[in-house]
């Protein structure tokens, strides 16, 4: 047994044995990796390179940090879970830190992004029957199309995406949808008074990095205001620095009444997420109403505290905006060079996509292909757009190599 796991796998045994054994729920680009540091992976077979995905935003902090690994090591070797049957010695100075960090009374420590958004779910319907007077089971939590906020029951059922929701049914009620980036439609659906929240992606990561108009947030989180709705920020990707900003809500200077994160909270570590939120929503939870076996363990607290650590003291979300400012411009003058093949490029930090015509049959799967020949890394979505979202501790230089390759590629494309 030992052998087996010690023995360097090939990639085509790797590839192989997750087909034959593993459960078809993904399709992923034919790479097998084996190694990362910082914005570099190598695979098997020893080949570098640039990964402009960073496990959807989960890699802000690099790859392997070494801050994260050495707290994470040591918290292993101390205690690593306690379950919340019992107090532990980190989860205070965790929920210290984090709430001082993000200006929020409370945080609710979950494990993936998914339980956060459920999370969120659970105290904006607990708090609009406690607080606001919604009938029982009659609360409304508003969603916006094309939303990405994870893979369970009540997330999918907030979901447009026929592949997210087929055969998955039936599905949870009191969801409502309504069109992204459009404050008229949303000021229609907050008078109803069942309307307990809107929970919403500051910039849409998986309908292809879609950012809102300007003053969008703003406007939203002011009629929430009036309505007495709850704002969810769902800052599971957009958030910890990717923008450009801490938050992406920041940018507007909004807010949320509810703020979820996930991803980079751990710098990729660990599973850690986090809903933060102030008294009047966080105490409407009560002992033995909501919780996690794994939620606020010693590991993820130590190791979220280092992530957020490194987040301000490597200027994370200022790099994020400067170089995304730059990758822009050259994706641009890239654009420009290629009119019939790129048909948008946008972008908000180091958060960035590409909107692809289909050319001679080849989609943006088929360019996503060479540029990993190329040495580079990023995922299709939807078939004609690319996400560009390398970890965030990428300099100038090793950005302006990556243009270059991507450049390159598209040239000969
Ligand atoms: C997969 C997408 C990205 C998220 C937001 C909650 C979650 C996610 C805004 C759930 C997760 C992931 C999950 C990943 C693919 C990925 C993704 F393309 F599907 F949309 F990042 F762009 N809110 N996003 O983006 O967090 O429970 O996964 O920890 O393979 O499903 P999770």
């Amino acid at each position: 047994m030992m052998e087996t796991m010690n023995k360097k796998i090939s990639a085509q045994e790797a590839i192989d044995l997750e087909d034959k054994y593993g459960a078809h729920n993904y399709h992923p680009i034919p790479v097998v990796l084996e190694r990362g540091e910082g914005v570099y992976v190598w695979d098997v077979d020893g080949k570098k390179y640039y990964d402009f995905l960073a496990a959807y935003s989960a890699v802000n902090q690099g790859h392997c940090h070494p801050k994260l690994v050495s707290v994470l090591i040591e918290q292993a070797k101390k205690l690593a879970l306690t379950s919340r049957a019992f107090y532990n010695d980190s989860l205070g100075e965790y929920a210290k830190f984090i709430t001082s960090y993000f200006g929020f009374d409370r945080v609710l420590p979950m494990n993936t992004g998914a339980e956060g958004v459920e999370t969120a779910i659970k105290l904006a319907r607990k708090w609009a029957y406690e607080k606001k007077g919604v009938a029982e089971n009659e609360a409304i939590i508003i969603v916006c199309r094309n939303n990405f906020h994870g893979r369970t029951i009540s997330i999918v059922s907030a979901s447009n995406d026929p592949d997210a929701r087929k055969n998955f049914g039936p599905f949870t009620p009191g969801i409502v949808a309504v069109e992204y980036n459009n404050v008229e439609a949303l000021a229609a659906l907050v008078k109803n008074k069942n309307v307990a929240a809107f929970l919403v992606e500051p910039v849409q990561g998986e309908a292809g990095v879609v950012v809102p108009d300007e003053g969008y947030l703003k406007k939203c989180a002011e009629l929430c205001k009036e309505n007495k709705v709850l704002f969810i920020a769902d800052e599971i990707q957009s958030g910890l620095g990717r923008t450009g900003k801490l938050l992406a809500c920041d940018h507007e200077g909004v807010k949320p009444d509810i703020l979820i994160l996930g991803k980079a909270l751990s710098g990729g570590m660990y599973p850690v997420s986090a809903v933060l939120a102030n008294d009047e929503v966080m105490l409407c939870i009560k002992p033995g109403q909501h919780g996690s076996t794994y939620g606020g363990n010693p590991i993820a607290c130590k190791v979220a505290i280092a992530g957020l650590t490194v987040l301000k003291e490597e200027k994370l979300a200022e790099n994020s905006d400067r170089l995304g400012k730059i990758l822009l411009k050259e994706f641009k003058s890239i654009q420009a060079g290629n009119p019939e093949l790129i048909k948008t490029v946008r972008g908000k930090g180091l958060f960035c996509a590409m909107v692809i015509n289909e050319r001679n049959g080849k989609n943006a799967s088929d360019l996503c292909m060479e540029l990993m020949k190329n040495g580079l890394l990023a995922k299709p979505t939807h078939g004609d757009i690319i996400r560009f979202a390398p970890p965030l501790i990428i300099t100038e230089d090793q950005l302006m190599d990556c243009v270059d390759i991507i450049r390159k590629t598209i040239k000969s494309f």
